[in-house]
């Protein structure tokens, strides 16, 4: 579906595929579980999901003549990290905006993991005292006309790098990529679990999973909180992507099913369903997921499991899209395990 556009390769390749086992087991062994560790995809800056779409977007920032990558996030942003890590990749320079997405107040959030990562690539961050929105900022056209006015070329990649015009692709490789996977394992799954904010991780998997009946199966974890935003942000952009790659079949608003349970009380803020969420797969499987998003996800797909949404018997991939480094940023939550 992808051979007319250029990837620029900045992932290891195909991610693993993993049984959890322990999980499936402690959950009552109706479904089984595994995990497609999408955290563990590239030796750049601990990777994640949004390298698979910066593969398909920095063809574009190359053949634009620019010098100065340009994005946007929150101060614990996975999205800003990854955009440092490319420009350093690069050769680039990277001028980030870093807003306060996130009501959360620890002594030392504003100085690890993400933003502590990659502040060390070079990239400048600018903190700027606005709260979450996914949508287009003016913080963000602001910061890509201070680097024109100081001579620079900037190439804008907005928030999860979701509503640019490639943005979709790389989650479209992916659906292709499980394909073969499953070839490999000799079952196909029954459901994808993923966690959903921006919109364009969900959106790839819709249209790639669209060929093979399966776009409605995609199961979105809603965790902006501002879910009617994100559902229409994956409608545009699946619809976009479809497009764009000429897919003879149409996007309907039944392909597009995400589940608003998980996302209190706020974007970047646990309940304590999240917390037990991520307790228990750190505990049954040693798979760490953050507060932000795989918590969330990850407690979406427990909730559903207790409450029979899978029928017996079904194969649930659950997509680890790397969000962990923000976990430094609550150590008080996490202080006692
Ligand atoms: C919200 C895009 C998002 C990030 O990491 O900044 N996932």
């Amino acid at each position: 579906m992808l051979e007319n556009f250029e990837r620029y390769p900045l992932t290891f390749g195909k991610t693993p595929i993993e049984h959890l086992p322990r999980l499936t087991e402690t959950l009552g062994g109706k479904v089984e579980i595994y995990a497609k560790r999408e955290d563990c995809n590239s030796g750049l800056a601990m990777g994640g999901n949004k390298l698979r779409k910066l593969e398909y977007i920095v063809p574009d920032a190359i053949k634009s003549g620019a010098d100065t990558l340009v994005s946007i996030g929150g101060v614990q942003s996975n999205h800003t990290r990854m955009v440092a890590a490319t420009a350093a990749k690069l050769g680039m320079k990277c001028k980030l905006v870093q807003e306060s997405w996130v009501p959360h107040d620890d002594a030392v959030y504003d100085r690890v993991g993400n933003i502590l990562m990659t502040r060390l690539m070079g990239a400048d961050c600018q903190m700027v005292d606005e709260g979450f929105d996914i949508g287009i900022r003016s913080s963000w056209e602001d910061a890509m006309q201070s680097v024109r006015d100081q001579g620079g070329i900037p190439y804008g990649i907005p928030a999860g790098g979701s509503v640019h015009k490639y943005g979709g692709l790389g989650y479209v490789a992916f659906a292709e990529e499980v394909r073969e996977q499953e070839k490999e394992l000799g079952f196909t799954f029954d459901y994808i679990v993923v966690c959903v904010v921006t919109g364009s991780t969900q959106a790839g998997m819709i249209v790639g999973f669209k060929v093979d009946g399966r776009a409605s199966k995609v199961i979105g974890i809603d965790a902006s909180g501002t879910v009617e935003q994100t559902r229409e942000q994956v409608k545009q952009i699946a619809h976009n992507t479809a497009e764009l790659i000429g897919l003879k079949m149409a996007i309907t608003d039944e392909d597009i099913h995400i589940n608003p349970d998980y996302a209190y009380p706020a974007y970047g803020v646990p309940s304590a369903e999240t917390n037990e969420a991520m307790r228990l797969a750190a505990r049954t499987e040693a798979m760490i997921t953050d507060p932000v998003y795989e918590g969330k996800s990850m407690q979406g797909l427990i909730d559903l499991v207790k409450k029979d949404y899978f029928p017996i018997g079904s194969k649930v991939l659950y997509v680890h899209l790397g969000g962990v480094p923000a976990i430094n940023g609550y150590s008080y939550t996490y202080r006692n395990g």
